[in-house]
């Protein structure tokens, strides 16, 4: 993650906001707000025009379809944690795009499976909650998925808001291909418009990004201009540990882990930051730190790199393994983690 430093300085001012740097808030703080600012809205409609556009913009899709690329795409930097590893997003992330003329706050959701453990229930509740107050959503599409079962779970969705069918990856397929996806799609009942992009090389996302603006409602923002995200730099400091947890560790290792930052201290010269890496079973616990703590050396120098890029200062990483048989399925230990 290499913010630049405006938004280093919004995620920096956060970690010194005690209320926000300890936990990521609860998502009801930003619907409390919208309703707010929706009441504004509808008493201000009384006294003139407005040209101020702002508004909730929300990507959904099967996981590793590219939302999280595409998030970064659109806000122009690093925000959410990408890997070829699928539900590799666990939570809503925020990235707040604020412009002279508008402010789209964009969220990122895991991908939509069917639950098998408590903490997959949350994350489909992160889902449901992005669902719940877009003004527009982004229905991904991986272009290589199967067709038909996307449609099934996109005409599912009870949706008031418009919705663009978004088709990734076009820089994998042929072009015969994308038309035929195009026609697909461009005739479902819910789709208002339809985009063919590639997250990953930029490749058309700015049409997308003004087709977003023109359909946005009136209003003034929700945020201030300097904050492009809602979450504290604990969160993003976990995740980027979690990512390269995703990236080091093979096969189901990632999914049996979480990450908890629970000190973050800044200090003279440097950032003390300690990490929990909560596992399930002994075992696994053994494979994180590897012959001799190998492995773990590895993610704390791999993890710490990022940290510091990110923070823009220098960090003492300390990793701690923990096991915790059975976190996924315990509630008071997801609450624990940041699983709300
Ligand atoms: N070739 C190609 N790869 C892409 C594109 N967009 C994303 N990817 C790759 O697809 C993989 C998944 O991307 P993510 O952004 O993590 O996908 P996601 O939908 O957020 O996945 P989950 O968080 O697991 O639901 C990564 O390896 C990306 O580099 C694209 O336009 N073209
Ligand atoms: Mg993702």
């Amino acid at each position: 993650m290499h913010p630049t430093s405006r938004s280093r300085a919004a995620v920096a001012r956060r970690a010194h906001n005690p209320k926000v740097g300890g936990s990521i808030p609860p998502f009801a703080t930003t619907k409390a707000r919208k309703s707010l600012f929706l009441f504004y809205r509808f008493v201000v409609s009384f006294k003139g025009p407005n040209n101020m556009k702002a508004g909730f913009v929300s990507i959904f899709g099967r996981p590793n379809a590219g939302k999280s690329t595409l998030l970064n795409a659109l806000m122009g930097e690093k925000l959410a944690i990408v890997s070829p590893k699928v539900q590799t997003t666990r939570h809503r992330i925020k990235g707040i795009l604020t412009d002279d003329q508008y402010q789209i706050i964009l969220s990122d959701t895991p991908g939509i499976i069917e639950p098998k453990y408590k903490l997959h229930e949350k994350m489909m509740m992160a889902v449901k909650s992005a669902l719940e107050d877009a003004d527009i959503a982004l229905f991904l599409v991986d272009i290589n998925e199967d067709w038909i079962e996307l449609d099934d779970l996109f005409s599912s969705f009870k949706l008031s808001a418009p919705a663009f069918v978004v088709l990734n990856k076009i820089d994998t397929v042929s072009k015969v291909k994308v038309e035929e996806a195009l026609a697909f799609f461009g005739s479902k009942s819910y789709c208002k418009h339809i985009f063919k992009i590639s997250a990953l090389n930029n490749q058309n996302t700015k049409i997308l990004l003004d087709a977003i603006v023109e359909e946005l409602p009136e209003g003034e923002p929700f945020f201030e201009g300097d904050e492009i995200s809602d979450l504290p730099t604990k969160f993003f400091v976990a995740e980027m540990i979690r990512e390269k947890i995703y990236n080091i560790y093979k096969e189901e290792i990632p999914y049996h882990t979480t990450v908890l930052v629970n000190e973050f201290k800044e200090k003279s010269t440097l950032v003390k930051i300690t990490a929990d890496i909560v596992v399930q079973r002994e075992t696994q616990k053994g494979i994180l730190l590897g012959e001799g703590g190998k492995m773990i050396r590895l993610l704390g120098t791999e993890a710490r790199k990022e940290i510091e890029a990110f923070l823009g200062q220098k960090v003492f990483l300390e990793l701690h393994v923990k096991v915790r048989p059975k976190w996924r399925d315990n509630d008071f230990m997801l609450r624990e983690y940041g699983y709300r």
